[in-house]
């Protein structure tokens, strides 16, 4: 600084600068972080991690060390190349003090090395700063260390040299108390949320170390892969069973960083994730897009010039070339284009051609060297288009009918008399017997039955695409109203409750089975909207004297049988094998009566490991099935699946 007036008034008019940008993020947090909320909070963690992602990026960190303090303040330290100190010869200050309280000043000291790492808004670490009752950076460089302070974002004091470096160590080090002024009201980090970010992020950043303390309760993990997303995949497909070996491309198109693993697996769902500079680019984008088309394309290509395709002329959907797929694709671009600021999704157009590109090539060659892997996946493909199929002719044949004749019920359907679906409760019932006594037992008014006979219950290597051309299961689809598969519409569904009632024997634990598979496919959002549930009968009826008391487990028969003391050994205890051996008044006692009865809610994730035992009841495999069966058979009453 001069000592002359002039440049020490100007000096000073930069300072009123930057206090201005700093209040700016105060004013307005939403703009730069995303809010004051407990997300915004967590965004301040990432936006300073980020800074020594890109130095990792830049191959110059290998480590970082983020620490959550009791009193909730964070240490982040890396052993990067430590933020600049010089004094920049424009501003007159030192890099630091720039990067610390300057919006947006961070990339403009990195010479050629570009940020390539996102942030939440790519705003840098000033706005952290400026949101934080205090920060403090030490920075090792040089051979020496540096400090500085700031408080709400202004320097309490000029940078300072503090001492030596221990010898060849250089990095960054950044401590800061978020605000309570900005950030009101309780909140505090969550272990997991940032366990799952940084996991992340070291997938991503192949090589970075990422470790996390929190001082809060003694927790620590430590994230490191040393096969970058090969790593994510292998890891998303921890628990299936998968199909070949991680296919894995990483190539370089006009200067974008192009990274692809990829993996089928026998599941039904798609796992594919997408990032753009480190950042989970929840909302996809070009790249996204660009590594579906190279897989639906390379596919197609590839069964059709292997002939595996036999005789059909179609090709496969995109839908039918993902499911079982779990992938990764992770771009580094110089100057990414995100959608807004907080939908994350890649903008920028030619990244769709290269990752096209670039995968197209490496998965078709691939498929040519490895023709068991390619025939996996096209069986798997296969699969996937012929359930596709049988679902769409189940639900024209649903719609062709009630175009002719307005809404055509099933014959079998008892339906109830109310007409508002919030009220109205559908009881899928097993076997004709069990139906006749729902019917007679059930209140007309509000409770419909609908029994499936025993066809559709002959499952025993049935496929699932073929039951969808089963007439029960037709009924099934007409009675509810909602259509199937990609038509599926809850708009029409004609009972809030939707209830599954079968036998406590092995053959209704099956159909039940079958059912929720079903359900979990075709109709997963009736799942998700809670209106699938499951009735619960009882094991026993115990009677002694004039009373009847039932048992709905063994510890409800064992805690009865205790409570009648002396009086138990003239009790007459009757197991039921099947609700048909219920009369319709014991069956609305026990099981329909609303005051009385007990349903269990079917959740997505019970469904979903329905589907995962269907697919072992169905598989080829015979001993796995045998065992399921043997292990399974004493316990059927639970939600065995
Ligand atoms: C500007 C330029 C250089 C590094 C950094 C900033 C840098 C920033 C942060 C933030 C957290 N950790 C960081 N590490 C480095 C490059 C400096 C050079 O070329 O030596």
């Amino acid at each position: 600084m001069g000592d002359d007036g002039k440049a020490v008034s100007s000096y000073a008019a930069k300072d009123i600068q930057v206090l201005e940008g700093l209040e700016a993020v105060r004013r307005r947090p939403g703009m730069y972080v995303g809010g004051t909320d407990v997300k915004a909070l967590h965004h301040m963690v990432y936006e300073v991690v980020d800074n020594s992602i890109d130095e990792a990026l830049a191959g110059a960190c290998k480590r970082i060390d983020v620490i959550i303090h009791p009193d909730s303040s964070v240490t982040v330290e890396d052993d990067g190349r430590g933020i600049p100190v010089d004094i920049h010869p424009e501003k007159k200050k030192p890099a630091l003090e720039l990067v610390m309280t300057v919006l947006h000043a961070g990339a403009k000291f990195g010479g050629e090395g570009y940020k390539v790492s996102g942030g939440l808004h790519g705003v840098g670490v000033s706005a952290v700063n400026a949101l934080s009752e205090y920060c403090e950076v030490e920075v090792k460089r040089d051979g020496k260390r540096h400090f500085q302070r700031y408080e709400r974002g202004a320097p309490t004091s000029p940078v300072k040299e503090i001492g030596m470096a221990p010898k060849g160590q250089t990095g960054t080090k950044t401590t800061y108390m978020y605000d309570r002024e900005i950030f009101k009201g309780e909140m505090d980090y969550r272990f997991e949320t940032l366990v799952q970010r940084f996991r992340e992020m070291a997938f991503v950043t192949r090589g970075v170390t990422i470790y996390l303390q929190d001082e809060r309760d003694g927790r620590e993990m430590e994230f490191y892969f040393e096969g970058g997303i090969t790593s994510f995949v292998r890891y998303l497909n921890r628990n299936r069973t998968v199909l070949h070996p991680i296919v894995y491309v990483d190539k370089e198109v006009d200067s974008t960083g192009i990274e692809v693993a990829l993996q089928y697996t026998n599941a039904y769902a798609e796992s594919v994730y997408s990032f753009a500079n480190t950042i989970n680019t929840v909302d996809g984008g070009t790249h996204l897009t660009g590594l579906r088309a190279a897989i639906t394309r390379t596919i197609n290509d590839y069964a059709r010039k292997s002939n595996l395709l036999k005789g059909t002329d179609s090709n496969f959907s995109g839908d039918d070339t993902r499911e079982g797929l779990t992938a990764i694709v992770s771009v580094k671009h110089r100057d990414p284009q995100f959608e807004s600021q907080t939908k994350v999704k890649l903008m920028n157009a030619e990244v769709q051609t290269q990752v096209q590109q670039a995968l197209g090539e490496e998965f078709g060659t691939f498929l040519e060297e490895n023709p068991r892997a390619g025939k996996s996946i096209i069986e798997k493909c296969l699969t996937s288009a012929r359930a596709r199929d049988a679902a769409r002719k189940a639900r024209d044949l649903v719609i062709r009918k009630s175009a002719l004749e307005s809404l055509t019920l099933p014959g079998k359907l008892a339906d109830c008399s109310e007409r508002d679906p919030n009220k109205c409760e559908l009881y899928i019932v097993e076997g004709d017997s069990a139906g006749g006594s729902a019917k007679q037992g059930r209140d007309r008014h509000f409770q419909a039955i609908l029994p499936l006979r025993g066809k559709i219950l002959n499952t025993e290597r049935a496929r699932l695409d073929k039951i969808l051309s089963n007439n029960e299961v037709k009924a099934l689809i007409s009675a509810l109203g909602t259509s199937v598969g990609e038509s599926f519409d809850l708009e029409g569904l004609r009972y809030g409750r939707v209830i599954i009632m079968t036998d406590a024997d092995v053959d209704g634990s099956h159909i039940r089975t079958l059912l929720l598979t079903f359900f979990f496919r075709y109709m997963p959002d009736l799942i998700d909207e809670g209106h699938l549930y499951i009735a619960q009968p009882p094991l026993y009826r115990i009677g002694h004297g004039k009373k009847i008391f039932y048992a709905y487990t063994e510890e409800d028969r064992a805690r009865i049988l205790k409570e009648l003391g002396s009086a138990r050994k003239r009790a007459n205890l009757q197991r039921y094998k099947g609700l048909g051996e219920m009369n319709p008044q014991q069956l609305w006692d026990t099981t329909m009566d609303p005051e009385k009865r007990t349903l269990l809610q079917v959740t997505i994730e019970d469904a979903a490991s329905a589907d995962r035992t269907f697919d072992m009841l169905m598989g080829a495999a015979v001993p796995p099935r045998r065992r399921f069966i043997q292990t399974h058979a004493h316990e059927v009453r639970n939600l065995d699946i």
